[in-house]
């Protein structure tokens, strides 16, 4: 009995003394060769070399490749857990088909010619624990990459999140401070009202979405490497705008300050481009006007040495106008000279799209083509001038019209300007008799030569009116109105 206690005592710590080594040798070789594993595949998937087409860096439309923090880092966890477990299961399924446990034992050249072991119930006793050793170390292995997978993906996920709400809270930040500041952009030649302009790289490319987000959240990088600021405070608008509608350039000043759009109506002939003109060169000299992009700085030049020489400018060509574009102090003055044509014709309202920005309008009167005024006037005066052949109350009606068909609310201020002053002889020019109260003068000098309807018209659609008379010359016997008073008024509500 004792005797047999003993030979099983014996057996315990024999295979106590065998198994436990055999066993803490399988499980760390197979936790070795897991990590080596694991290792091997995430150097290959993270290498400069690996295929990075899953993690669809240049699938936006501008021209710069996602942060790889802003999501594609995921998916490359993503890819990176599933090839590892991939291998790991891989490698963990040869471990226990046996090629390295029992089986590989007996395989081993001096165990293969030594008959005592290979005979011996030994071996396959030793495998078989060599294969709970490494199913051990194999399940070890295994939880091991899960865990660290999934404490990777939870601080991963953070940094994609935290990634994405810093980006969304600055472009909250720029559109919203833009919104209270009342800034807006529009193009000057399609008048189409811009969510945002489209930013050109100096290399050429275009960017339409230059705002904090997936390419970058203070700078993104453009195809060309330069590095492009995605805020205005930090260097966007060092960049030049384009419009993301039909492509013309976009003054320098879009999206820095609040812009105004003036247009100037009239019947054709009736003065509107000598009256702009005219109006511009006074705001440049009194009010601290300049011109916000070249085109318009290369009209004015034209139509100045054109008036220069005594020449009036030629008719204006009847399409979409490209507004004169003005920064007034802190605004960027829109101001729209559109051939007659647009607002007389009632099928050229896909012209007349401008009329739908207004902040305010002027309304061109040509005196000398009020019958009652034409019926007195000189006739050498009639032949000098180009006179407009259109009822300006006809104007107004089509204004008004077509400010319903855009579906844009009457704007709240008009100015109605009678231009050509000069050719007013003494006895019929409203500020003749140097009233006072100007405005009034010319209202009921209106009145007075039959057009009460123009007057009350203006009146019953805008809720302020103010009347001025004009001339694009500098000197004459009459006193007239600065012509930037109406465009000063429009903008401000007071007259200078
Ligand atoms: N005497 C005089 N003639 C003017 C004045 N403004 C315009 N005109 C005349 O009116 C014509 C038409 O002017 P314009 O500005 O081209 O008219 P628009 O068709 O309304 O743009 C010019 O060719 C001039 O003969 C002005 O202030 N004084
Ligand atoms: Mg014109
Ligand atoms: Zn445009
Ligand atoms: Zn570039």
């Amino acid at each position: 009995m004792i005797g047999s206690l003993f030979l099983y005592l014996l057996l315990a710590v024999f295979v106590l003394v065998i198994t436990g080594p055999v066993l803490a040798a399988a499980v760390v070789l197979s936790l070795t060769l897991a990590l080596v594993t694991v290792i091997r595949e995430a150097l290959d998937c993270l290498s400069a070399r690996a295929n990075i087409e899953h993690l669809a860096l240049d699938t936006l439309p501008d021209p710069a490749d996602r942060r790889y923090l802003s999501g594609p880092a995921l998916r490359d966890h993503r890819r990176l857990g599933v090839a590892c477990f991939v291998a790991l299961h891989q490698r963990g399924l040869a471990q226990l088909n046996g090629d390295s446990a029992g089986d590989g034992l007996r395989q081993a050249r001096p165990i293969r010619e030594f008959q005592v072991i290979t005979r011996s119930s030994t071996v396959p006793f030793v495998g078989f624990i060599a294969r709970i050793g490494f199913a051990i170390g194999y399940t070890l292995a295994l939880v091991l990459l899960a865990t660290t997978w999934v404490v990777q993906l939870v601080f991963l996920t953070a940094v994609v999140t935290g990634f994405r709400l810093v980006s969304g809270t600055l472009w909250l930040f720029e559109a919203l401070s833009l919104a209270l500041r009342g800034i807006t952009a529009e193009c000057p030649s399609c008048h189409t009202r811009l969510a945002r302009p489209v930013f050109v790289c100096p290399c050429g490319r275009e960017h339409h979405a230059l705002i904090p987000g997936a390419q970058g959240v203070f700078l993104r990088t453009c195809r060309c490497g330069r590095g492009l600021p995605t805020l205005l405070i930090t260097g966007k608008r060092g960049l030049s705008p384009r419009c993301g509608s039909c492509d013309a350039s976009l003054p320098s000043s879009t999206q820095m300050m609040p812009t105004r759009h003036v247009p100037v109506v009239g019947g054709t002939g009736a003065g509107k481009s000598v009256f702009l003109h005219t109006a511009v060169a006074y705001l440049r000299s009194g009010h601290d006007a300049v011109p916000a992009d070249p085109f318009t700085e290369s009209r004015l030049a034209e139509t100045g040495a054109l008036l220069a020489e005594g020449v009036f400018p030629p008719r204006t060509p009847v399409s979409q106008p490209v507004s004169h574009t003005l920064q007034v102090r802190n605004r960027l003055l829109h101001l729209y000279d559109a051939a007659g044509e647009i607002v007389q014709e009632a099928d050229r309202i896909a012209d007349s799209a401008f009329l739908a920005l207004s902040d305010g309008v002027i309304l061109i009167v040509d005196p000398l083509a009020l019958p009652a005024v034409r019926a007195r006037a000189d006739p050498g005066v009639l032949a000098a001038s180009r006179t407009s052949g259109t009822d300006p109350k006809t104007v107004l009606d089509l204004l008004t019209e077509t400010l319903t068909e855009h579906d844009t609310a009457t704007p709240r201020r008009i100015a109605v300007v009678v231009t050509k002053g000069d050719t007013l002889p003494d006895r019929t020019h409203p500020y003749a008799t140097r009233p006072l109260d100007r405005p009034a003068a010319v209202r009921a000098w209106l009145i007075a030569h039959g057009h009460a309807d123009l007057v009350h018209s203006a009146e019953h659609h805008f809720p302020q009116v103010h009347y001025f008379v004009v001339t694009y010359l500098t000197t004459s016997a009459n006193p007239h109105d600065d012509p930037a008073a109406p465009i000063h008024w429009l903008l401000t509500g007071t007259t200078p």
